[in-house]
């Protein structure tokens, strides 16, 4: 090994994974945005709570930068070492520690999947109720640090709703143990909540006690049709008066063209400009309720038409319109947005947006969908086959400063769930006073004195 402060750190723990090769170090030292060249010093895959601890110290003695490590399926560059930071991967810490049936509570190790944890709640009649598309490699520890939302937040809440203790190995090396699973604890700061949605910048999150709840009641998954934005958020209206909502997303006739040329199955004919999938429990009232509304959004003018599934096959085959998008965009290389908004800003909030995105983008392709029901906008910009990366990343850079002064105006904010990381850090002033700013930097000074868990991330 050349470099003899990992040789150091080789030599105090012997069991420790380390690699210094070139696949491996491009493979963890990027995420789900491939913008920034990936530049690794090395990769640290510990394999357990005490190994984490001694890199933490090891590298607080060497000054060196360290890049907490999930599934790396983030799109804002919070995962990303582009300056020869070391990559601690939680990849190996992927057990399951206990399971509480009093409590209702899983303890996990951070590196396991999103979908490992749904299993594992599976397994004891219970659910563990976040969930989004990237289930299958994204890590719970990651989930945390940008407190994940995805496609239940109407009815579940976002991960921070589901955390009930975490054990976290702060800057200094130091291992605390946060609320340890209670319900009721006033007893002062909750530094759980500081850590979760941290990103990584106040301590590396080894484990989490999760909380889990009963399944929920059988449900029903519809298409629907729309004729325009403002039928989009009428309905919305209608369909949460009428029914237990688990779920409320939208896509336009754009996404949906990209996500059937990806493999996806067209389940409306006709052109539609938008589209909502949604989810409800579904006893016999409930689907009396639900047609119901449907039909009243049809005599409104608000439904152009619709479906409902008709066996799970069906239901999965709607899901995948929505769920399979960001796949689908991904070859065009996209400029992300993720925004959200108060639901009672919304309707003027699409109108101006709208506007402007249609004069400052005339050339490029812009796909929007999202979490409508939790004021939850992705709008995808789609890189032009003829312009580089650089010149396409100027360009949108210069509409998302207008996006996020709009954003200010309406109250919103410039990242709803995918974090800050690297791609949004000029705009956090948009959804953050400098004051709020200034106490933020004064809580990661405290929690990591010398700087060194994801520099350069959240605040730039
Ligand atoms: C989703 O809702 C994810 O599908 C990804 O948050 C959004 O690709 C995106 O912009
Ligand atoms: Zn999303």
């Amino acid at each position: 090994m050349t470099d003899a402060r990992l040789a150091e750190l080789a030599d105090r723990l012997p069991n420790l994974r380390l690699l210094t090769d070139p696949a491996d170090l491009e493979h963890y030292g990027r995420d789900w945005t491939r913008r920034w060249t990936p530049k690794p010093l090395a990769v640290v895959l510990p394999g357990d709570v005490a190994e984490v601890q001694v890199i933490v110290r090891w590298a607080n003695a060497y000054g060196v930068a360290l890049v907490p490590s999930g599934g790396r399926t983030g799109l804002s560059g919070g995962a990303v070492a582009a300056n020869g930071e070391l990559v601690l991967s939680l990849e190996r810490m992927n057990r399951v520690l206990g399971f509480d049936a009093v409590d209702r509570t899983l303890s996990v190790q951070a590196g396991m999947t999103l979908h490992a944890v749904h299993e594992a709640a599976q397994s004891h009649g219970l659910i563990y109720p976040v969930d989004f598309a990237a289930r299958g490699s994204c890590s719970i520890g990651g989930n945390i640090a940008t407190n994940a939302g995805g496609i239940r937040v109407i009815r579940y809440g976002n991960t921070r709703e589901w955390i009930a203790g975490l054990t976290v190995v702060a800057g200094n090396g130091e291992l605390l143990q946060l609320n340890r699973g209670l319900i009721k604890n006033s007893s002062g700061y909750d530094l759980r909540h500081l850590l979760i949605g941290s990103e990584g910048t106040l301590g590396v999150v080894v484990e989490a006690t999760l909380r889990l709840t009963d399944p929920p009641p059988p449900s029903q998954v519809m298409l629907l049709a729309l004729p325009n934005m403002d039928a989009l958020m009428e309905v919305f209206g209608l369909f949460r008066s009428r029914l237990n909502l688990q779920a409320f997303e939208f896509f336009t006739d754009v996404a949906l063209k990209h996500v059937l040329a990806h493999g996806a199955q067209r389940a409306i004919e006709g052109e539609h400009p938008y589209y909502v999938v949604t989810e409800f429990d579904a006893d016999e009232a409930a689907q009396d309720a639900a047609l119901a509304a449907f039909e009243q959004g049809v005599d409104r003018g608000w439904i152009s038409d619709g479906v409902i599934a008709q066996s799970e096959a069906q239901a999965a085959a709607l899901w995948r319109l929505r769920e399979g998008i960001t796949e689908s965009l991904a070859p065009h290389r996209p400029y992300k947005n993720d925004i959200s908004l108060r639901i009672s800003a919304l309707p003027l909030f699409l109108h101006e947006i709208h506007q402007l995105l249609g004069r400052e983008y005339p050339h490029f392709e812009v796909v929007w969908f999202g979490h409508i029901g939790d004021g939850n906008l992705h709008i995808n910009v789609l890189r032009p086959e003829a312009l580089s990366d650089e010149d396409f990343i100027a360009q949108c850079e210069h509409v998302t400063k207008l996006l996020a002064a709009t954003l200010e105006r309406h109250g919103g904010s410039i990242s709803a769930e995918h974090g800050i990381g690297l791609v949004k850090r000029a705009y956090l002033r948009s959804t953050r006073s400098e004051a709020e700013i200034a106490l933020m930097r004064g809580v990661r000074q405290v929690f990591d004195p010398k700087g060194l868990l994801n520099p350069g991330k959240l605040f730039g």
